[in-house]
């Protein structure tokens, strides 16, 4: 087992309906333990930037749209296969086929508005944790 970290977003849809605590209980209960935290509200360039791969997708503009639509909670996440277990947690995709328990299946509204993001491969952890923390920001 090796000791990974992990990036992850508490979407708009979330803070808007006050359930930061909430999802960051539930990471933590899966064994994640926060290692850096901050709000922050998106600019268009930087969630643009962030969603690169995704450019080319039908569901780009409005998925930018949405997480520029209010404030989000961006995090490094650490503990025992962080990557896999952020993941597990954060259950499927759409909430419709996201497994009973999951942050997904228990708190999201839709595909699109689905409380969470994570990092889906280690070398993209590392990526996505760099564009938005310094590493003074993080604290193991
Ligand atoms: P994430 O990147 O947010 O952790 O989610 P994911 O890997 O499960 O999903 P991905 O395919 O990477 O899609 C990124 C985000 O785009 C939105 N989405 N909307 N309208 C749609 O069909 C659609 N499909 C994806 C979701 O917010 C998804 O998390
Ligand atoms: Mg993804």
């Amino acid at each position: 087992m090796a000791l990974e970290r992990t990036f992850s977003i508490i979407k708009p849809d979330a803070t808007r309906r006050n359930l930061t605590g909430k999802v960051t209980a539930m990471l933590e209960d899966a064994g994640l333990r926060i290692v850096a935290s901050k709000r922050i509200h998106m600019t268009k360039e930087q969630a643009e930037g962030f969603y690169g791969v995704h450019r080319e997708r039908p569901f780009f503009n409005d998925l930018v749209g949405f997480m520029i639509s209010g404030p989000v909670v961006v995090q490094v996440l650490e503990g025992e296969n962080a990557v896999a277990k952020n993941r597990e947690v954060m259950g499927a995709t759409n909430p419709a086929n996201a497994d009973e328990g999951t942050i997904r299946k228990t708190l999201a509204e839709s595909i699109e508005a689905n409380t969470v993001h994570g990092s889906d491969s280690l070398e993209n952890a590392k990526i996505e944790i760099d564009y938005f923390f310094s590493p003074a920001e993080i604290v193991g």
